[in-house]
């Protein structure tokens, strides 16, 4: 750990994204903010509700394989930044996925997530909202469900949102990239949002193939998360 961390600043020093002056990056309202999906496209509609939280996940999306030998999503881990500041300033935030991935991608693996945030250089004073993971789906019992869990941030055990999977595209930067998403709260389940999107995805794609009995797998990515709507946003918005 001592060995892996000491080696930080020399991978941080080495990337390309030299920024003049890191951004405030966390706590400003979103209220404004259009979530940006694909153009010509109708599978990712935005509900007619404001963007309560932009924040950026870093984590890893895991894998199982199966019989037929392709791996199968086994749901996924992530910390979630607050990047509501960033985005005023499309010259930072159309690039925050490249430069976090690019951080992520080399970042030692004993360097975690909570870890490679606060090494983010380009940004100023970024805030943990909370974790995505997944559960046991609450509604059938059986396989998993994605949920966003601010409610240590936000100390209320309702600023949580378990997601249903409403429309998936291909991501428009590559097939080595995570799809884009829409999900709607399961209703129930929490305040937190409405609606989900995941976009900007970078990396977390499983390899082609595996052999059938092989361990599970965690890939590394980045994606921008934004949620809609809740019952939450004034509560950290400026
Ligand atoms: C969104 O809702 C507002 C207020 O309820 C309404 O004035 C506006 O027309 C709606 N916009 C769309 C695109 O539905
Ligand atoms: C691998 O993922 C599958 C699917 O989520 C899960 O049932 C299994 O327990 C996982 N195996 C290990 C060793 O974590
Ligand atoms: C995904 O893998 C990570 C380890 O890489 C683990 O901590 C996490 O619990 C896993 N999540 C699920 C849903 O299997
Ligand atoms: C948690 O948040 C909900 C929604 O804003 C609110 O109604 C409730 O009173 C809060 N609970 C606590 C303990 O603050
Ligand atoms: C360094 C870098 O990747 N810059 C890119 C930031 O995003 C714009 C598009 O918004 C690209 O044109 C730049 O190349």
């Amino acid at each position: 750990m001592m060995f892996a961390l000491t080696l930080l600043p020399v991978f941080f020093s080495l990337t390309a994204y030299a920024a003049p002056a890191a951004l405030e990056c966390s706590g400003c309202s979103t209220a404004g903010a259009v979530v940006d999906v694909p153009a010509g496209q109708t599978t990712l509609v935005a509900m007619n509700k404001s963007v309560s939280f932009l924040a950026l996940g870093v984590g890893v999306q895991n894998y199982t394989c199966a019989s037929t030998g392709t791996y199968t999503s086994a749901g996924a881990l992530a910390e979630l930044v607050d990047i509501s500041c960033l985005y005023k300033f499309p010259s930072v935030f159309n690039n925050i996925s490249d430069y976090a991935i690019d951080l992520w991608s080399k970042a030692p693996a004993s360097v975690t997530t909570a870890e490679l945030i606060s090494k983010l250089s380009k940004v100023k004073n970024p805030i943990v909202l909370g974790q995505h993971y997944f559960i046991t789906n609450p509604v059938t019992g059986t396989g998993l469900s994605a949920k966003w869990d601010f409610s240590s941030h936000l100390k209320n055990s309702s600023a949580v949102v378990v997601g249903a999977k409403t429309g998936d595209v291909p991501s428009p930067t590559g097939s080595k990239d995570v799809d884009w998403l829409s999900l709607k709260a399961v209703p129930g389940q929490g305040l937190l949002a409405d609606q989900i999107f995941r976009t900007d995805t970078r990396l977390g794609q499983p390899p082609a193939s595996c052999t059938p009995g092989s361990p599970n797998i965690s890939v590394k990515y980045v994606a921008k998360y934004w949620l809609l709507g809740g019952a939450f946003a004034r509560k950290i918005t400026t």
